[in-house]
């Protein structure tokens, strides 16, 4: 009964809590809306971390543009409720506050980005924002702090070439029940210009990386006093280890 009035506001609200990452920058620059992304189309979580849906959420938007990047480039991926941000004038336009959990970055190298189907591929992670222990702040807070749009660097030490870059959101409002863990992914299209040589060694399958029991995933995040905060407790995110040069 403790998560009642959590739940009822965590469902209530759920069309216009979710969210969608549908456009990058580069170093600043604005890519445009979809560009060069494979979005869903609508911001129903995936649940099932067994499902294809796990890789870049549900077949969607497709993209004939493949991004250019360089090695250390600061990519900034943006999340709103739908596609083109916010669902109702005046609203967020981001992500409710209630989905608290972590952000996260993975890489697959493919031939040709624009046309690699998504199977088989060997996802690296290369970032992640997960919970800061001494600010309680997760992931989520801080996409909501820099109002729908999350950073990070790709990194300096990879070959050229095409990849798949899969960016995702965990929201574990409702993740103390198995299955309810709820991911939010896109992946967009990159080629990459890089003198680096480094392959990373510990990679990952989609699906496969993730279980319903994994610590991160099937987790009670609300603390005694009923905020979710973990109980000041570390968290610990799915899947690898962020690789570093
Ligand atoms: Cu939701």
């Amino acid at each position: 009964m403790k998560f009642s009035l959590t739940s009822l506001l965590a469902y209530g609200l759920a069309v216009e809590a979710h969210a969608i990452f549908q456009k990058i920058s580069i170093n600043g620059k604005d890519q445009g809306m979809l560009t060069g992304l494979r979005a869903p189309r609508n911001n129903n979580p995936v649940q099932d971390v067994n499902s294809q849906n796990i890789i870049c959420g549900s077949a969607g938007t497709k993209s004939a543009t493949v991004v250019k990047v360089a090695a250390g480039d600061r990519i900034g991926t943006y999340w709103g409720h739908i596609i083109g941000g916010a669902q109702y004038p005046g609203e967020d336009g981001t992500i409710a506050s209630s989905h608290k959990g972590p952000v996260m970055a993975y890489l697959a190298k493919v031939d040709n980005a624009a046309s690699a189907g998504l199977n088989g591929l060997k996802w690296f992670k290369i970032w992640q924002d997960a919970f800061d222990t001494n600010t309680r702040t997760w992931g989520v807070d801080n996409m909501i702090k820099n109002k729908g749009w999350v950073y990070f660097n790709i990194p300096t030490c990879l070959p050229p070439g095409d990849y798949l870059l899969r960016v995702e959101t965990l929201a574990l409002h409702s993740a103390y029940k198995s299955g309810e863990a709820q991911f939010y992914i896109s992946c967009v299209q990159i080629s990459l210009a890089s003198s680096g040589s480094k392959v990373p060694s510990q990679t990952v399958n989609f699906p496969g990386a993730y279980s319903n029991n994994d610590p991160g995933i099937t987790i009670n995040i609300y603390g005694g006093n009923g905020k979710p905060d973990n109980n000041g407790k570390p968290y610990q995110a799915p899947g690898p280890a962020p690789m570093t040069c």
